[in-house]
């Protein structure tokens, strides 16, 4: 049985795959937040990955490495700076001086957010991303591709859409990920015998994708959910959306400066982020502004 390091194993899509994978590998699960329940066939590792050592430590003796860690939503530099740009660079690098050939990084929609929802983009497009969030996204996708072409890695980039049993918007009607899909996909990229270096994308059948996701199917993707079962019952609550956001594939993301993080801040970006705080407070009291002229919703690609 292959033993599979899964990153950021505390979240929300880790719990997802955990009870999917169960049985089907060992499960080496890391993350810097405890671990709520460990299963037979799992054990764990405390990690903080922005430190190399750490990294080091975690993907020695691996098979394959399911990277799911990190800062999840657009949000503050500094806690992307740690997680998602060090972070990343340090369990590629982890994974190369290890020995470790399969890699699996968790992209996001959000690396090509900016394409509008007229559009079917498929893997080969030119990124696009709608924040800080998904430039740290594009990032690993990049050393994904250096460590493929420069020291022969495996590796295998899903941008994954929004991981949930059930829509829970008219945006994720689109991009709608389901447990089950997830794991199956994951499996495709633990694996099949030919991966190089791959995009696909992280979506489930979807009527409503934005995605033609023909490179996961020839990998022999088959999903068995689609969000249109669904799609009476959310459309019928007759959601109005932004001006902006509404336009774009990677909606709130293209105008919003934070979404509600889930997952607490490292303690270094938790202590940047109160101090950002309160030199803006104290620029507000020091009187008013110049003004900013506002962006106008750009024209899509
Ligand atoms: C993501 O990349 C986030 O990790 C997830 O929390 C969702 O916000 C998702 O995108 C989405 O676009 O819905």
């Amino acid at each position: 049985m292959k033993t599979v390091l899964v990153t950021g194993a505390s979240g929300d899509v880790a719990a997802h795959l955990r009870r999917e994978l169960a049985g089907r590998y060992k499960l080496r699960l890391s993350d810097l937040r405890p671990l709520q329940g460990k299963a037979k066939g799992e054990s764990f590792m405390k990690a903080d990955i922005s430190r190399m050592a750490d990294a080091l430590r975690i993907t020695k003796g691996v098979d394959a490495i399911v990277h799911l860690g990190g800062y999840s939503v657009e949000g503050p530099w500094e806690a992307i700076l740690q997680a998602n740009i060090i972070g990343c660079y340090n369990i590629f690098e982890a994974a190369r001086r290890n020995g470790v050939k399969r890699i699996l990084f968790a992209t996001s929609n959000h690396a090509v957010g900016f394409y509008r929802r007229e559009r079917t983009i498929d893997h080969a497009v030119y990124i696009k991303p709608d924040g800080r969030y998904g430039v740290s996204k594009v990032f690993g996708e990049a050393l994904g591709s250096l460590y493929a072409d420069k020291y022969g890695m495996e590796v295998f980039l899903m941008r994954i859409g929004n991981v949930n049993a059930k829509p829970i918007d008219k945006r994720r009607l689109s991009i709608l990920f389901t447990p089950r899909d997830l794991a199956q996909l994951v499996s495709i990229g633990i694996d099949h015998p030919d991966i190089r270096f791959e995009i696909v994308y992280g979506v489930s059948g979807n009527k409503r994708s934005w995605y033609d996701n023909s490179n996961a199917y020839r990998l022999g993707y088959k999903p068995l959910d689609d969000s249109e079962a669904f799609a009476a019952e959310i459309v019928a609550r007759g959601e109005v959306e932004h001006p902006v956001g509404g336009l774009f594939q990677g909606g709130a993301f293209t105008h919003v400066e934070e979404v509600p993080n889930p997952a607490p801040l490292p303690k270094k970006a938790a202590a940047t982020k109160a101090a950002v705080k309160k030199k803006a407070a104290k620029k507000r009291a020091a009187g008013p502004r110049r003004k900013v002229s506002k962006r106008s919703p750009r024209a899509g690609r």
